[in-house]
């Protein structure tokens, strides 16, 4: 099943395709599946499921992924939750002729990207996406959609966000367990933003590992060399979030080889594909701030959509 067009959302025939991805366009871990799956040109189904309105803790999708987080990818009757997971899956289950491999078949240089994406998934970018909105010394000309007032609605929604997650969780029976959590999770990431020394802790963390990747892609064009790996999809996503929050002069404006890996990135049709742009970010962001969905853009958008925690 393979499609040729990366940006597609359905087949001719339906009935053919077997992969449905619930997702939300904005989410930063669903994009890196969605890369993943425009890379591999596989055919599949899209199922937004819309985070910023609580959707996640539907019956009907906590039946899916008891977690309430998007991506979770529909297999014929697998259910597969976790980005990296599913990512995982479909090198494991989508190869062979006109289907792209992520990973490299020479043994050494698999370990090498599986330890490179290790790495660029475990850097610090929730504390770096929030803790950016409170240090704006370290950010320069942020682009769509985290251009001023929404980063100003971000940053207040975000002081709010724990107690509302209490709030919801005794309002959804359901999924309180797991919003209790995310509020204690959501607690300590405040108290870490708001340190300076913490977040400059943090940056210089993201800050280092980038220092390795400059030095990877010498030998580019792609992270692991000439193949677009599953290292590609973590880097492309986060230089994106960086660079969407201001912090990428900071972080590669001496780098000529991110600053060019970047430039190519967008001519890529896959990440054209996976990422969205112009306005229309901004637009649903401001369709967002009705008062009874500042609930919802802090839950959905900082706790989840832009939160890089690797909870897998
Ligand atoms: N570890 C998970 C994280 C998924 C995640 O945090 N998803 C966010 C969107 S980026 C979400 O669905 N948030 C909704 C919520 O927490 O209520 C993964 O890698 O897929």
């Amino acid at each position: 099943m393979v499609n040729n067009d990366p940006g597609a959302t359905t087949s001719k025939n339906e009935n053919d395709i077997h992969l449905t991805l619930y997702y939300h366009r904005y989410s930063f871990y669903s994009q890196k599946v969605l890369l993943a799956l425009y890379e591999k040109k596989l055919e599949f189904k899209k199922r937004e499921v819309d985070i910023t309105r609580g959707e996640q803790y539907g019956s009907w999708f906590l039946g899916l992924n008891p977690r309430g987080e998007v991506p979770v990818l529909q297999d014929g009757d697998k259910i597969i939750p976790e980005s990296v997971r599913i990512i995982d899956y479909l090198e494991d289950h989508f190869n062979g002729d006109n289907v792209s491999a992520l990973v490299p078949s020479d043994v050494s240089k698999k370990q090498k990207v599986l330890e490179l994406r290790r790495i660029l998934d475990q850097l610090p970018g929730n504390v770096l996406t929030i803790g950016s909105f409170h240090h704006k010394r370290f950010v320069d000309k942020p682009k769509l959609p985290f251009i001023g007032p929404v980063r100003w609605l971000l940053s207040r929604a975000e002081e709010k966000s724990a107690e509302t997650l209490r709030i919801n969780a005794e309002k959804i029976p359901a999924a309180r367990e797991v919003l209790l959590r995310k509020a204690a999770a959501q607690e300590k990431t405040h108290e870490i933003v708001e340190d300076n020394e913490k977040f400059e802790t943090a940056l210089t963390q993201v800050d280092k590992a980038l220092g390795n990747v400059e030095d990877a892609l010498k030998n580019g064009p792609w992270i692991g060399g000439e193949q677009f790996t599953v290292a590609d999809v973590s880097l492309a996503v986060l230089l994106e979030r960086m660079s969407g929050l201001g912090l990428d002069s900071r972080l590669w404006g001496e780098r000529e080889e991110i600053k060019n890996y970047y430039e190519r990135l967008q001519q890529r049709e896959s990440f054209k594909a996976a990422i969205p742009r112009g306005w229309s970010p901004l637009i649903s962001l401001i369709q967002w701030q009705a008062p009874a969905a500042v609930t919802a853009i802090f839950s959905a958008v900082i706790a989840g959509l832009l939160i890089f925690r690797r909870r897998h």
